[in-house]
């Protein structure tokens, strides 16, 4: 299917900074290049297979023993990639395991090219795919549930369901072709309504596995959470309430942040990027510095997926029109969520209820339709009260009405296997349509054009360019 590279590569495979350094070495020369690198009293070999020896690293100096090493021979196919792997486990620091590498090419390896242990892992059938995504996804995991999900990916969650719809579009193939086949013969076939009927049902199936991209990529990925607001609302110091510590700096000045500040953090298992930004007030009580940072949170309302404007609720009454006057304003600028939030309630001369009501609908937003006035949050950065509130509503926020199966993340696809899925849905719809009105060679085509784009989520119909596409987003030495 794919042309096999049958040469011996090489890469140091653990990053930089480690206590060790792993040279992984892999193809049909893997025992003889480490061989040619590395002494010990006992070699690596086949008589002893996936055993740590003891040893060094050959010196180029005749009185030098070397740098003390493990070797470890793993021989085909129980390995990795499926092929002879044999790897040196030195001390970390990049110089010991760069000269290591230096010896090893210099002893006939190839430098690997990035992701190229993976491409060979995929090559040999010893992972499909969506496992070799799901290696990437692990690498690159942000939190804990991100890691899950790509832990699943790995162990072939994702890979065995999208194999039992192309199993099955496969056999209702096998179905349309049979009638162009065998036309004169009385074969015992599926009415037309049945197969039709089964064929929608694949449909669905693939159109649902599809749909769990959106949770994939939230898992993945994450939400940009903007706080935004009048200077001294108290952005910064939600910020550093969220965090759990002081990040920002938190004065009782009108104007204190000057630049957008963005940190991570994790709430209901979801990376929230959440970005601190300087007071929105009018330009002409600002000065320079501060105008060209408002500039830079006008910028972030627009990007953000989820904006929380707070309002100060210790202000005096009188205020509370021109509060929302600014975050009316604001709103139109953002493009994600909307979330109003009256923050310093442990200071508030006036009830929650109060508060809300003050927002009087007409002052909403008549383009916004209902007029409805917006259900405001009700925070003590300071106390902490109404933090977990605030939370659970970033939290259905983020998730945004997605099913609660879908919110497990069990199987979430990527983006490129739900475009595969979306397309093969397409395809399927058409090949039914074709089975109802007997078009057989037209329904057989289609559903193969499906089968085909299935099989190339796993890799099983996948191009050369695809593949490159997938790995060149490893590092070297994956
Ligand atoms: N009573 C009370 N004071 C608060 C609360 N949150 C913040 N403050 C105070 O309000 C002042 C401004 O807080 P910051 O967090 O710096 O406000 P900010 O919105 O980041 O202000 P700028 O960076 O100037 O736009 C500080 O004196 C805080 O201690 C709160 O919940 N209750
Ligand atoms: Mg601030």
């Amino acid at each position: 299917m794919f042309e096999h590279e049958n040469d011996t590569i090489a890469a140091v495979c653990t990053g930089t900074g480690g206590a060790v350094s792993i040279i992984r070495v892999s193809g049909p020369r893997a025992l003889d290049v480490v061989r040619g690198v590395w002494r010990g009293k006992r070699m690596p070999g086949p008589d002893c297979p996936r055993v740590m020896l003891y040893g060094h690293i050959v010196s180029g100096a005749e009185d030098g023993a070397g740098e003390p090493s493990l070797a470890v021979f793993m021989p085909a196919p129980h390995s990795f990639t499926g092929e002879d792997v044999a790897e040196i486990h030195c001390h970390g620091g990049s110089f010991a395991a760069r000269r290591a590498l230096r010896l090893a090419l210099q002893a006939g390896a190839r430098l690997a090219q990035n992701g190229e242990f993976t491409r060979r892992a995929f090559l040999n059938g010893k992972l499909d795919l969506t496992q070799a995504e799901g290696v990437l996804d692990l690498i690159n995991a942000g939190s804990e549930r991100a890691g899950l999900l790509a832990e699943r990916q790995l162990n072939g969650a994702v890979g065995s369901l999208v194999r039992e719809i192309r199993a099955e579009a496969v056999h209702l193939l096998s179905e349309c072709e049979s009638r162009l086949d065998f036309s004169e013969e009385d074969l015992d076939w599926m009415p037309p309504d049945v197969l039709s009927g089964r064929i929608d049902s694949l449909r669905e199936q693939a159109a649902g596995l599809a749909s769990t991209a959106r949770a994939g990529a939230l898992i993945r990925d994450g939400v940009s959470l903007v706080i935004a607001g009048p200077p001294n609302a108290g952005k910064s110091s939600l910020l550093n309430r969220m965090l759990g510590y002081d990040r920002a700096i938190v004065t009782p000045v009108p104007g204190t942040t000057r630049d957008t500040l963005e940190e991570s953090v994790s709430i209901g298992g979801i990376p929230f990027r959440v970005t601190d930004t300087a007071g929105l007030r009018d330009a002409e009580q600002a000065d320079p510095v501060e105008a060209m940072g408002m500039e830079r949170s006008q910028q972030s309302l627009g990007a953000a997926d989820i904006v929380l404007w707070l309002l100060d609720a210790s202000e005096p009454a009188e205020s509370f029109p021109a509060q929302f006057e600014a975050m009316d304003k604001a709103e139109k600028a953002v493009r994600g969520k909307f979330i109003p939030c009256w923050n310093k309630m442990d200071g508030a001369a006036v009830s929650p209820g109060e508060l809300d009501r003050a927002y009087s609908p007409g002052n909403a937003d008549p383009n916004q339709g209902t007029g409805k006035p917006p259900v405001f949050e009700h925070i003590s950065a300071r106390t902490g009260d109404g933090i977990e509130h605030l939370f659970r509503r970033l939290e259905t926020t983020a998730w945004d009405g997605l099913p609660p199966a879908a919110q497990s993340g069990a199987a979430a696809v990527s983006e490129r296997h739900a475009a595969l899925l979306e397309q093969a849905a397409n395809h399927l719809a058409a090949a039914s349509e074709c089975v109802l009105a007997g078009s057989w060679e037209l329904a057989g085509s289609s559903l193969r054009t499906a089968a085909e784009l299935i099989g190339c989520i796993t890799g099983e119909t996948a191009t050369p360019d695809v593949l490159d596409e997938i790995f060149s987003r490893f590092c070297i030495g994956k």
